[in-house]
């Protein structure tokens, strides 16, 4: 992977409400109970339309020719024209506010001067920061024809993402998420990536729930209703093993150079099952490509 240049940090206009760590690059944490009451939710409803909104725009422009930096100046501009925060500015020192994850990047790509090529896929995570909470979503775009292998990484990676959402019923263990998306992911015959899992979030971007994409025993959490946190498999065309790029605190490659796609939801737990509060009116269980 050839890595661009980074152009500076981009600032937020004063009326926008940020979270603490977009002025100190601090990540604080607090506890934040896991059960959200019905007004925290109303809020995060909200902060989801909007990100999936910035998130569609920004889809649609990728094509060949555009720079990955052309998008984060895109999503930077939406988010703010939205009256909310790219919740990734600055946090733990982030440079950007989205992350474009290339090919073989699995995620945390961070945007810069590279020219998207015909051919390639690209990964764009949004997080917006509005009503004092966090949406998070991302998918994973074709740039110009993309090769039949390519696109069935993606798909069996949309549809990971939609089986993981489908397992989600209060009284089960959170394990349940990571059972359904490793079998589907197993029978396709990828990996699923063990480093980078989905987390609760809320008043803040990542809180301690823990999604793991894989199946483990362990995971033994049950899920309540009111509970939020994210699902965001990471599947492979090889194996589920990761390398951290040189020189760069951010970017994770697979560690077999192999692509990697990447589709990613906000969930809430309802008393029934669940609703996908970046994906408002989708029907589960029952996802998009079944109905
Ligand atoms: S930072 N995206 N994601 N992702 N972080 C900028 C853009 C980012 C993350 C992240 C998935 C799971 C967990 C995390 C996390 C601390 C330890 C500071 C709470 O950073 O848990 O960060
Ligand atoms: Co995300
Ligand atoms: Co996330």
């Amino acid at each position: 992977m050839l890595q661009g240049e980074i152009s500076p940090m981009r600032s937020v206009p004063d009326q926008i409400a940020k979270p603490s760590y977009a002025l100190t690059g601090i990540v604080e944490r607090w506890v934040e109970p896991r059960v959200k009451t019905p007004e925290i939710i109303e809020r995060m409803r909200h902060a989801g339309v909007v990100a999936s909104e910035i998130l569609t725009l920004a889809g649609e422009m990728v094509r060949p020719g555009i720079t990955t930096d052309d998008i984060d100046v895109f999503v930077h501009e939406a988010t703010i024209a939205r009256g909310a925060y790219p919740s990734p500015l600055n946090y733990h020192g982030y440079p950007k506010s989205v992350c474009t994850s290339v090919n073989e990047v699995i995620c945390h790509g961070i945007p810069d001067s590279r020219v998207l090529q015909d051919g390639d896929i690209v990964n764009l995570d949004v997080t917006a920061y509005i009503g004092g909470v966090h949406g998070d979503t991302n998918a994973t775009f074709f740039v110009g024809d993309v090769d039949p292998v390519s696109r069935n990484l993606v798909k069996v990676t949309e549809e990971c993402t939609w089986y993981g959402i489908e397992a989600v019923q209060p009284g089960r263990p959170i394990s349940d998420i990571g059972k359904a998306i490793e079998q589907h992911a197993k029978k396709h015959k990828m990996g699923v990536v063990r480093a980078f899992i989905g987390h609760g979030l809320g008043e803040q971007f990542h809180t301690d729930i823990q999604v793991l994409h894989y199946y483990d025993e362990s995971a033994s959490m049950i899920m309540r209703p009111g509970m939020t946190f994210t699902i965001e498999p990471m599947i492979t065309l090889g194996g589920w093993q990761h390398r951290m790029v040189f020189d760069d605190d951010w970017t994770a490659v697979t560690a077999d150079g192999k692509r990697t796609a990447q589709f990613e939801h906000t969930v809430l737990v309802t008393d029934d099952g669940v609703e996908v509060l970046t994906a408002p009116g989708s029907v589960t269980p029952c996802a998009p490509w079944r109905r």
